[in-house]
């Protein structure tokens, strides 16, 4: 089980820090000659996925095209790190069907709607109040929490700093690295 590739899978509502903290990660783990590759909209639904929305349908089929180029990743032997809301329980259950055992670490993103709302970095919470964005995650489309994600993230709590730390800490105690 040593130095096996994992994919760190965080799931999280918009706003939560997702993406913030996989830059960060990505950092630290290239300060300890770790390479990894990141997954997130930018490079996914501007690009492979930019035939899809935010229907159920194709939300689902989102993840599931990110869960198959996550294990293309994974097998060249790189740490994926995914930053999609995936809010469905049974779409990331799918991607963790679809790796070896071990090599799907979830991790929660835990942020209460409230502060997510509070920080709308991207003005979207608010659009979707309005009503000028239609089935927005927490606001009239589902978040479905993790039942048993191998971590949580509290960024409530948390800085980002810490949190990358939390994260590290537990691939060392793993022996992922
Ligand atoms: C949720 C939406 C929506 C709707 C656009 N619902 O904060 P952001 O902007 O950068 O993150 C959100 C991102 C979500 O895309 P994902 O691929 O992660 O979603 S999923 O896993 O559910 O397929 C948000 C923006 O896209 N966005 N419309 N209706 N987020």
């Amino acid at each position: 089980n040593q130095h096996q590739s994992p994919v760190l899978w965080f799931t999280g509502l918009s706003g939560s820090g997702k993406s913030t903290i996989t830059v960060a990660l990505e950092k630290a783990l290239f300060d300890r000659g770790i390479r990894s590759y990141r997954l997130d909209g930018d490079n996914i639904r501007h690009g492979l996925n930019n035939n899809l929305g935010f229907s159920p349908d194709d939300r689902k089929e989102n993840i599931r095209r990110i869960g198959e180029v996550s294990k293309l990743l994974n097998d060249a032997g790189l740490f994926t790190l995914t930053a999609f809301i995936s809010p469905y329980r049974e779409d990331r259950d799918n991607v963790r069907e679809l790796l070896n055992d071990g090599e799907f670490i979830e991790v929660y993103v835990k942020c209460s709607l409230e502060s997510c709302e509070a920080r709308d970095p991207k003005g979207l919470y608010q659009k979707a109040r309005a009503g000028e964005i239609k089935g927005f995650t927490g606001i009239d489309a589902p978040y479905e929490e993790p039942v048993a994600p191998e971590l949580v993230v509290d960024t409530e709590e948390k800085s980002v700093e810490e949190a990358v730390e939390d994260i590290l800490a537990f691939l060392e105690a793993k022996n992922y690295i």
